[in-house]
């Protein structure tokens, strides 16, 4: 039997998970009472980059050197998205021209990551992000998640992520292997939960779905749940959402397709 979403939940967050969103669900062990209902979800905004997003008039788009044929490049021919090409320290954060408001959505996007198991640095799905703050992204380890000032120090920017990190260093990343984690305003040492994830940069395609339902987060890659967490308390001020993306002195194509969000209504 696939375990239920509130079972995986459980195993990975029994510390974090609020006591009051488990006491919400029923109970999925003995069959008999029914499990979450799926809410109803709609789809407002999606893009399959069959047309040029740099021009589109879908995506806000901020980039480190500016420069579209390598931050942010549009491929017509394979349709799809560039986060970042090989080249070192860019970045890119690319907003979708959508306010995040809903608490009860979800997400579906295709990323594919070369120059595995060096590649760098890694992208994130942002939500909840402060957009307004761009300014210039920085590049590497900020994967654009963070700003840049001109003398290559760096600002928080209020905000969660869904980090795919391909770059680690002790002082910054909780895991020294490729992983995946729940950020938070700043890169390094801000994972609220983290696993090892070795499907990132080995070029090939995977489907992310990520669903946020009041708070309760699920990531599947590929249709395996990977990660399911509860935030306490999520920070609503902010309604930016979208990707950010780096590279350093290593470098990958960074590319996403057939990014789409749909808002839930509970089926109750
Ligand atoms: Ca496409
Ligand atoms: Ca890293």
């Amino acid at each position: 039997m696939k375990p239920s979403l509130l079972t995986i939940a459980l195993t990975f967050t029994s510390v974090v998970l609020s006591p009051s969103l488990l006491a919400a669900e029923p109970t999925p062990a003995g069959g008999a009472p029914a499990p979450p209902a799926e809410p109803n979800y709609t789809l407002v905004f999606s893009d399959d980059f069959s047309t040029n997003p740099n021009s589109n008039g879908k995506w806000t788009v901020f980039r480190r050197q500016g420069n579209p044929n390598e931050e942010g490049y549009w491929d017509p021919a394979s349709a799809t998205w560039y986060l970042t090409r090989q080249q070192a320290n860019l970045a890119i954060a690319a907003f979708a021209n959508y306010e995040l408001t809903a608490k009860i959505w979800k997400v579906n996007f295709k990323y594919r990551v070369d120059n595995g198991p060096k590649g760098a640095d890694g992208f994130v799905f942002m939500f909840y992000k402060d957009k307004s703050a761009y300014g210039t992204p920085d590049s590497g380890t900020y994967m654009g998640f963070q700003t840049r000032n001109r003398d290559g120090s760096d600002n928080p920017v209020p905000g969660y992520g869904l980090q795919f990190d391909t770059y680690q260093y002790v002082g910054c990343d909780p895991l020294q292997t490729n992983y995946i984690a729940i950020i938070q305003d700043v890169v390094c040492q801000s994972a609220q939960i983290y696993r090892p994830f070795t499907e990132i940069d080995d070029n090939v395609w995977h489907s992310v779905e990520f669903r946020f339902t009041n708070g309760r987060l699920v990531a599947m890659v590929d249709g395996t749940t990977l990660q399911g967490f509860g935030l306490f308390s999520p920070d609503y001020t902010y309604t930016g959402i979208g990707f950010g993306a780096g590279t350093g002195s290593s470098v990958s194509n960074q590319i996403i397709d057939n990014f789409q969000i749909w808002v839930g209504e509970s089926a109750k």
